[in-house]
């Protein structure tokens, strides 16, 4: 095992990592900006190294001063949390070069999952359900229309390069197609230097489902169930719940199965998510994460598994020490991510937390590294923390989020609780039902 690791993120996600290093008896080095200097992960951590200033790209980014710490430190193994260098195939090979073990997945699989073209094309020959479109890269306005014959209007163009909605115009009619494939392309052309796109058909209300997965270098890839993760604001999540409300066991245990069977016939190694938009009961596959995921403790808290100690371990060259039958599924758990955001407007409120206050009691956790009289830069994304709660089952767990929601106290910035208050007395949440529009209607209805 790995003595010492280097995690390379800020915030809760490296407050995260730290604490499974600490029950691993693994010491942890911190980086962090000059912004950050004062922040809880640092102050955690056994060890810590400055590396640049506040902007991302000039520390957090900044692949010559992370290999530098590493060295300086002696640290073995980089864990990147989410986002920052997760899914920087480059980053993974320069670390191979440098003898450091990344906690993730190998650059091949990064890389391949990376462009949503290869990525499609690959897990579709593993057998996993597709949406109808295109097969692969289109490459003319006239190979966009016959697909469209095929499938149907409304069709939906995608950048390969993009992924979480970046570079996607949807086409109405045979009217609408050759404006909308100039547009995707010139936004994905700015956004990536890079226009190659492809074409789907356009699912009007689905649910966002995605499946967790985890692979060892045996090859034994197991599943963890799924997420629901429909309700989110401009491609930002910002409640997920596990299991999801829309499925039943038989529809769980198939799409498991086959997720499972396809990565292990690719040699997946690591955490992955495998992302799914479900309409009429029917799984049709978007898009695959290579990283541990913002959403990660839902299915800790119904699994009892640790993600990022079962990263470390397999990373480190250890076996998985379970099977699939041995992965239990035990109530509910729904995450909602506390930003500090205005809960109407989403503008963000960086600035002092006067006061901060967790609540607790069972089936309460809390991942922030948020503190009374921390000051929130306005570098970052906006995530303060995250609010988990289990129950036995989804009442149990409405209930008991209702009062964590009336118990938690953050003073002085603006935040999202009072969004969540609102939500967990409406009906469609509280039934379950909704779907990725859901969110930003309710919105449009109620500002
Ligand atoms: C779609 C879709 C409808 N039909 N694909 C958005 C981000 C990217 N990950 C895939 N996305 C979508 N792909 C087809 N064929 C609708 C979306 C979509 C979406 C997906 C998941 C979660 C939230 C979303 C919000 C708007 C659109």
């Amino acid at each position: 095992m790995f003595e010492k690791v280097l995690i390379a993120n800020r915030g809760e996600i490296a407050l995260r990592v730290h604490r499974a290093c600490q029950e691993m008896g693994i010491s942890t080095v911190a980086i962090h900006s000059t912004a950050d200097a004062d922040a809880m992960h640092v102050r955690l951590a056994d060890e810590s190294v400055c590396v640049g200033p506040p902007p991302a790209t000039e520390s957090y980014l900044n692949i010559p001063a992370i290999i530098s710490a590493c060295e300086i430190t002696g640290a073995e193994a980089v864990h990147p949390g989410y986002g920052f260098l997760s899914e920087n195939a480059k980053f993974v090979e320069i670390l191979e070069e440098h003898d450091i073990n990344f906690i993730g997945p190998s650059s091949e699989h990064i890389r391949l999952m990376g462009d949503k073209v290869t990525a499609k094309t690959t897990v579709k020959d593993l057998g996993i359900p597709v949406v109808p479109g295109s097969d692969g890269a289109v490459t003319s306005n006239e190979q966009a229309r016959a697909v469209a014959e095929e499938v149907g209007y409304p069709l939906l163009i995608k950048a390969a390069a993009g992924g979480g909605g970046r570079g996607m115009k949807i086409a109405r009619t045979a009217d609408d197609l050759n404006e909308a494939i100039s547009t995707a392309k010139a936004e994905s052309k700015a956004a990536f230097n890079d226009d190659a796109i492809y074409v789907e058909k356009y699912l009007g209300r689905p649910r966002h489902i995605e499946v967790q997965i985890i692979g060892d270098a045996n090859g034994k890839v197991l599943h963890l169930g799924e997420r629901d993760c429909s309700l989110q604001r401009r491609h930002q999540k910002v409640l997920e719940e596990a299991r999801s409300p829309a499925l039943n066991d038989q529809e769980r245990e198939q799409i498991g199965n086959t997720v499972t069977t396809a990565l292990s016939k690719l040699g997946y190694l690591g955490v992955g998510t495998v992302e799914f938009l479900y309409e009429n009961g029917e799984f049709y596959f978007i898009e695959m994460n290579t990283r541990l995921q913002v959403e990660h403790p839902v299915t800790e808290m119904i699994t009892g598994l640790d993600l990022v100690r079962e990263q470390i371990r397999i990373a480190a060259g250890m076996p998985l020490p379970m099977d699939q039958n041995d992965i239990t599924f035990y109530g509910h758990a729904i995450e909602c991510r506390i930003n500090a955001e205005n809960a109407r407007t989403f503008t963000p409120s960086p600035g002092l937390i006067r006061d901060f206050h967790a609540p607790g009691g069972l089936g309460v956790r809390i991942d922030s590294a948020a503190f009374s009289g921390y000051r929130i830069p306005p570098y970052y994304d906006s995530l303060i923390g995250k609010l988990i709660v289990h129950g036995r089952n989804r009442n149990e767990c409405l209930m008991r989020l209702r009062r964590a929601l009336r118990e938690i106290v953050v003073d002085g910035i603006d935040t999202t609780i009072p969004l969540f208050l609102d939500l967990i007395n409406h009906p469609d949440f509280v039934n379950g039902d909704y779907h990725i529009h859901w969110l930003e209607e309710f919105l449009a209805e109620t500002t």
